[in-house]
């Protein structure tokens, strides 16, 4: 596919409530939404870096500065085949896997359209429609969390994470399995404790949850498996599995007993399939998490969750728990049975609201060969 250009918008979207983890406290969400032409074909990507560090150490300003110096020539007026051939094409490129994924997105969902063919049989999934659930940000007290974690039961969600905090967690924790005993639940700390600290963590062992989410550095491998060896409960990585080869370092290391996939995080959809492939052959389970994407993410996410191996529900929720208005014209409902049904359509199976997508623009670069 002859890419033709490349056209970046970089959006804020006030969020229906703050959301808030043990890095920080989000209003409005910002990201980078990626536009590809090609052959009288326009692919889109959403590039889920956020205007600060606190998560992931790209943001939406060095995710700009990655797509439109280092990116945006590698591609353009190339005659790009697939995902995997666009990985060759920036290898050179050391880390940036938010700025890479935002790319490789858009084009899969040009290659989607080419063929006639949904991401989702692109990647070979055979589910319609996926289990998902709500990931619900740290609230002012334990009365808040119990609160509205209840409105978000009330509104069908059957899974359940909170986002956790040093001294923000065993109340909390315990509240809720007490109220919903069979609840699935599971609990995300992003990072906020040491092995030291981890202690406090212990109570929480004993409530049948689903997981514990990367409870200690993003960068760590080696401490988790100390930390799992102490836990009944699995210990799920997010922010420490950047590749294929980290999962594989996970998983050698006995450092944690599921993962969560994030296509951003870790270079691109095409990635992320073969971690969940890597996992799959090793009944590993995984999960598709979350960065609160637009329309447009949300249905990669939607796709990736297709396959087989995704056996935990994933942090994709609705598309109004999120956002009043957003981007696509197709809104992301929740079922009766705590599921999302997949975009059938060829490619991601979205359509852009350029309205919306021009009211939440801050700044908006094209680039053409
Ligand atoms: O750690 O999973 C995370 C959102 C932003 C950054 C990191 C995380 C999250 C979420 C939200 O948990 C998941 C969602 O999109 O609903
Ligand atoms: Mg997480």
């Amino acid at each position: 596919m002859k890419i033709e250009s490349v056209t970046f918008h970089h959006l804020s979207m006030p969020l229906i409530a703050p959301f808030e983890t043990s890095f920080g406290r989000e209003t409005d969400r910002q990201c980078i939404i990626i536009t590809i032409q090609s052959e009288g074909l326009t692919g889109y990507g959403e590039c889920v870096a956020s205007h600060d560090p606190g998560y992931s150490y790209e943001t939406t300003g060095t995710a700009w500065h990655i797509l439109k110096d280092f990116i945006a020539p590698l591609i353009l007026e190339q005659d790009v085949s697939d995902a995997l051939d666009f990985q060759r094409r920036v290898e050179k490129i050391r880390g940036h896997h938010l700025a890479k994924a935002g790319v490789e997105m858009a084009i899969w969902d040009l290659l989607g359209k080419r063929n006639g063919k949904s991401l989702r049989e692109l990647f070979g999934g055979q589910r319609e429609k996926v289990e998902v659930g709500v990931s619900v940000g740290i609230q002012e007290s334990a009365e808040a969390m119990l609160r509205t974690v209840g409105s978000f039961i009330e509104k069908g969600y059957r899974r359940v994470k909170i986002k956790i905090k040093p001294g923000r967690e065993v109340e909390e924790t315990t509240a809720i399995r007490k109220k919903y005993p069979d609840l699935r639940l599971q609990v995300d700390a992003n990072s906020a404790y040491t092995l030291e600290t981890a202690s406090a963590l212990k109570p929480l062992d004993d409530l049948n949850l689903l997981l514990i989410e990367q409870p200690l550095f993003e960068d760590d491998i080696w401490d988790h498996r100390k930390l799992q060896a102490q836990f009944k409960t699995p210990i799920c990585l997010d922010e420490s599995i950047v590749s294929p080869r980290h999962a594989r370092y996970a998983l050698e290391m006995e450092a944690c007993r599921n993962i969560n996939i994030k296509s951003g995080r870790v270079g691109g959809l095409s990635q992320g399939i073969m971690i969940h492939d890597y996992c799959l052959e090793r009944n590993i389970p995984v999960w598709c998490g979350g960065m609160l994407e637009t329309g447009v993410g949300r249905a990669s996410n939607l796709a990736i969750a297709t396959l087989p191996g995704f056996v935990l529900p994933g942090d994709i929720s609705a598309s109004e728990r999120y956002y009043q208005r957003d981007i696509t014209n197709e809104k992301f409902v929740l079922n009766d049975d705590s599921t999302i049904t997949v975009p059938e359509k060829p490619g991601l199976g979205i359509t852009i609201d350029e309205d919306a997508l021009k009211h939440f623009t801050i700044s908006e670069l094209a680039i053409k060969a």
